[in-house]
């Protein structure tokens, strides 16, 4: 196995940190049975800490109004010659029946890991992991046996010190929405800063299928000591419907309202390791990976969990840097994997083990019911070239009591759905094959000879592939590293797995995905389909330390303007961040229009009169009935704010508008 050399980059590292353990050379974290400098005596002891959920996060305001807006062209922004774009224009997008607006904070929180030590870390909205947020889809009342989503923005607000304590390094970060087919503006793109003392808003249309998404910073050549710090969570667009006619156990707003035990949880794994104080340990083995040797769930220490003898559904997520996890159940019990990384599978698969990778995401169902008093292990059984450590095989333990509260949602059918778009695509249709590596070379990461680095010099143009809206492509990735694995995140769309090795695809893969296990010199054939949204989007191995450095590239589907600039359409902005409000700017209908494309004005809009509209809606196209906005959420029918309820300079205060 090749041992990587110091880059240029480690080597400033080391000497600007000056902090313990940056330089610990890999053998000795190979043969050491811990990785902590914790004495013995205050290692953590696993199954005796309480299982804990992450809270679930309630949106600060709502509103019903039904529209497609997802911005505005910036108004300071020039049109080039023959460019239709225009300062103040409305970028649209999918259609949403109302919005959910949310603010989360990024800042120092301490956690009580290690009994009797409180560790740094970062947190959104002081909370490790994250809280979660839940939306969901909804019958669509102009469009009968439709669904519809509501959008999420979610205003990120950057209140992180101006350097990390011990590393040394400006945290900006970037927040991405996982399994989110999101304007590339909103989606995390690394080189989208939001620096300390910064903010934005991002926008989320929840237009896809319902699935178990996580959002995580994605600042460039910070990922890995951001989600290390804390900064990382689940979503879940959920569709209440389906769950209630499938019958499987589910996470129940009513009576989560009424303080009733629930039967479904996150289970968000990660992976650690502690100074003698307790304060985190960063060790990335030179862009190795980082391979810590205490294991957490829902960031708690190997949690003991009390369950009651019936199903429980998990929404497991690997959330750890660089450790992938075979997990099987000490007494053997199946999991009934009914999810993948897109959704649901149209036929569950039961499995006594799977292979969990870096930001892949299974839901499985668990029963208990013949445990009564019993207590079980979730366990690890390694992957390859996964650091091992004296207890990094042991993850969870549930403890089975006797008596069961309620039944509802105790059903694990095999025939779920309905398949997902991508699963139902052919091969032959596919317009184009292309060939990604996956490789160290130079002692750095690459794919196909290329760096992010390569991709910033080339200020952003170079892409990999450029693929017109809803082609259908299939992409084989090579690992041509023997002594890594490489779990691939594609932004953006979902994927099929073909083929692995020329073989069918594991069963716990036979559902959509976006992230593949790309494990020693293996090959993956994918399918896709470049839907949803049209700009760039970046491609990574989700080895955090292999993505900082630098095994990031990119892709462009259809045209790359201002209405889908990664960095350019939607700019952070200077703290403090203005309330947002559910107001729509002066002058803005949030009715869709009803040409396809508005036409560009024939005079620029000022940048004190605000976005206008020039071919919006008539107020005869204005939502009526069931979806017009209730007098106290929202504008009232016709929707053009008045003046009492939206001052025109302040509405920006929406943090919407340029
Ligand atoms: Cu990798």
């Amino acid at each position: 196995m090749e041992t990587p050399s110091l880059t240029r980059r480690d080597v400033l590292k080391i000497s600007a940190a000056g902090t313990a353990a940056m330089a610990l050379p890999l053998q000795g974290v190979l043969q050491a049975a811990t990785a902590s400098q914790l004495p013995a005596s205050k290692m953590p002891v696993p199954y005796t800490a309480a299982f804990k959920a992450p809270p679930v996060l309630e949106p600060l305001h709502k509103d019903d109004v039904r529209s497609n807006i997802y911005g505005y062209v910036p108004s300071d922004y020039v049109p080039e010659a023959g460019n239709a774009h225009y300062p103040g224009e409305a970028i649209r997008g999918s259609e949403y029946l109302g919005t959910d607006y949310y603010r989360i904070t990024e800042g120092n929180v301490q956690v009580q890991l290690i009994p009797g030590m409180w560790t740094k870390m970062w947190g959104y909205n002081r909370s490790v992991p994250g809280p979660t947020i839940r939306t969901y889809l909804q019958a669509d009342p102009n469009n009968p046996g439709k669904k519809i989503s509501r959008r999420t923005v979610m205003q990120v607000l950057n209140e992180l010190p101006a350097r990390h304590p011990t590393l040394g390094y400006v945290p900006w970060t970037s927040m991405h929405l996982h399994g989110s087919p999101s304007k590339p503006q909103y989606d995390g793109y690394a080189g989208d800063l939001t620096n300390p003392g910064q903010w934005k808003a991002y926008q989320y249309p929840n237009n896809c299928t319902p699935r178990t998404l996580w959002y995580h910073d994605h600042g460039v050549h910070h990922t890995a000591e951001n989600v290390y710090m804390g900064l990382a969570a689940q979503y879940h667009l959920v569709d209440e419907e389906l769950e209630k006619a499938l019958g499987i156990p589910r996470w129940d707003r009513d009576k989560a309202a009424a303080g009733k035990p629930q039967y479904e949880f996150p289970l968000i794994l990660s992976d650690a390791m502690f100074t003698s104080t307790g304060q985190l340990l960063f060790d990335d083995s030179s862009q190795s990976g980082v391979y810590g040797d205490v294991i957490m769930v829902n960031g708690v220490p190997w949690p003991n969990m009390k369950v009651e003898p019936r199903k429980y559904r998990f929404r497991v997520l690997n959330g750890s840097l660089a450790r992938g996890y075979k997990l099987r159940m000490s007494n053997g019990m199946p999991f009934k994997v009914i999810a993948t990384d897109g959704g649901f599978m149209q036929t569950a698969q039961e499995v006594t083990t799977f292979t969990i990778g870096m930001a892949e995401r299974y839901e499985i169902i668990l029963d208990f019911k013949d445990l009564k008093g019993a207590k079980v292990q979730l366990l690890n059984d390694g992957v390859a070239n996964a650091k091992d450590f004296d207890h990094t095989g042991k993850v969870m333990q549930f403890e089975v009591g006797k008596g069961v509260t309620s039944f509802d949602g105790n059903l694990s059918p095999t025939q779920l759905g309905p398949a997902h778009p991508v699963m139902g695509l052919k091969a032959a249709d596919r317009s184009a094959i292309r060939t990604m590596k996956l490789h160290r070379s130079n002692s750095m990461w690459q794919i196909n000879d290329m760096t992010w680095d390569d991709v910033v010099e080339s200020e952003y143009e170079y892409t990999f592939a450029n693929p017109a809206k809803d082609a259908i492509e299939i992409w084989d990735v090579k690992n041509e590293s023997g002594g890594w694995f490489h779990p691939l995140h594609i932004h953006l769309i979902d994927f099929k797995v073909l083929t692995r090795n020329g073989q069918p695809p594991r069963p716990e893969e036979k559902g959509p995905k976006d992230v593949v296990y790309v494990g020693e010199n293996e090959t993956v054939r994918l399918l896709m389909r470049f839907e949803h949204e049209e700009g760039r989007y970046m491609i990574h191995c989700h080895n955090l330390s292999h993505e900082d450095h630098d095994m990031m590239f990119q892709y462009q589907v259809g045209h790359h303007d201002i209405d889908c600039d990664s960095i350019k359409a939607e700019p952070a902005k200077a703290l403090p961040a203005p309330e947002l409000t559910p107001v729509l700017p002066a002058g803005v209908s949030p009715t869709p229009p009803v040409a396809e494309a508005p036409a560009a004005p024939s005079a620029e809009p000022t940048e004190t009169a605000g976005p206008t509209e020039t071919t919006g809606p008539t107020a005869t196209s204005a939502p009526t009935g069931t979806s017009a906005p209730t007098a106290t959420s929202a504008p009232t029918a016709t929707s053009a704010p008045t003046a009492t309820s939206a001052p025109a300079a302040t509405t920006s205060a929406a943090g919407l508008t340029p």
